[in-house]
């Protein structure tokens, strides 16, 4: 337990100082289990400091980010509301160590979901999808990590964006999306990397919060995951992302 809590503790400084660490078990030989298990401990420490559980953040539900990071099983992080970033704001580059964007589909929630489920159960417990932003930051050094690594390191989620909500009935399998830095198109994709078809996320979502044994809640946020590889972020750049139908949202880099 206590291993558990000091890996927790190292990687919940490494974010609040913006100084990466290096990487505890490279070969990747800790058990899954017990790396989210870490990732539980230091989800414990931003509670502790007064920020609240608001939802669930699928990694690697597509080619592009397996591909881009060199891993292939889905993971799962805690989303917690000091990493919700209010769209059209400007996010202090300080905070980070070295963040990447990726463009996500988001769903929020009308009723709890949880275990087993088909995507048409899924569905029926969407309030509404928007497109959105993910900033990952990844606590170790150079952005290197293994899975259990990432895991730990709450699937590397610091910050999200989230775009104007919508309606969830309408087919949102295949949506055409660009993620642009100062206006210049730098990722272009579709909705359909995400399983091929973002409801798979949530359904992938469901099933992982039972293991954990924390069920989905109504009016948790539920990212789905980068539909592209992720790009680098730099202070004074605008980032977007505009997604067919759902529309757009971004956020401003300060120094
Ligand atoms: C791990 C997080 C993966 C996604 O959307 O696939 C992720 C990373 O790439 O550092 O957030
Ligand atoms: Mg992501």
């Amino acid at each position: 337990m206590s291993q558990y809590s000091d890996f927790a503790r190292i990687l919940d400084e490494a974010a609040q100082r913006a100084q990466a660490v290096a990487q505890f078990d490279p070969e990747g030989a800790m058990p899954l289990a017990e790396a989210y298990e870490v990732q539980r401990a230091s989800i414990r420490c931003r509670l502790a400091r007064g920020e609240k559980r608001v939802g669930i953040k699928m990694g690697f539900t597509s080619r592009a980010k397996m591909l881009q990071m060199g891993l292939s099983d889905v993971i799962w992080g805690r989303l917690t509301s000091g990493m919700l970033i209010e769209e059209g704001s400007t996010v202090e580059f300080s905070r980070y160590i070295h963040p990447r964007v990726e463009p996500e589909l988001a769903f929020v929630l009308r009723e709890p979901l949880c275990g087993q489920v088909t995507a048409a159960r899924a569905l029926a417990a969407v309030e509404a999808i928007a497109p959105a932003l993910e900033i990952i930051d990844s606590r170790y050094q150079d952005f290197k990590f293994s899975l259990p690594e990432v895991i730990a390191d709450n699937a590397s989620s610091s910050g999200f964006v989230i775009g104007p909500w919508q309606d969830p009935h309408q087919d949102f399998s295949n949506l055409g999306l660009t993620l642009s830095i100062d206006g210049r198109t730098v990722q272009v994709g579709s909705t359909a990397a995400l399983l091929g078809h973002p409801l798979r996320s949530l359904v992938a979502a469901a099933r992982l919060a039972e293991l954990a044994d924390e069920p989905l809640q109504a009016g948790w946020i539920v990212m789905a995951g980068g539909a592209t590889p992720a790009e680098w972020i730099r202070p004074g750049q605008y980032v977007s992302v505009e997604m067919e139908r759902l529309g757009r949202t971004g956020f401003h880099v300060g120094d």
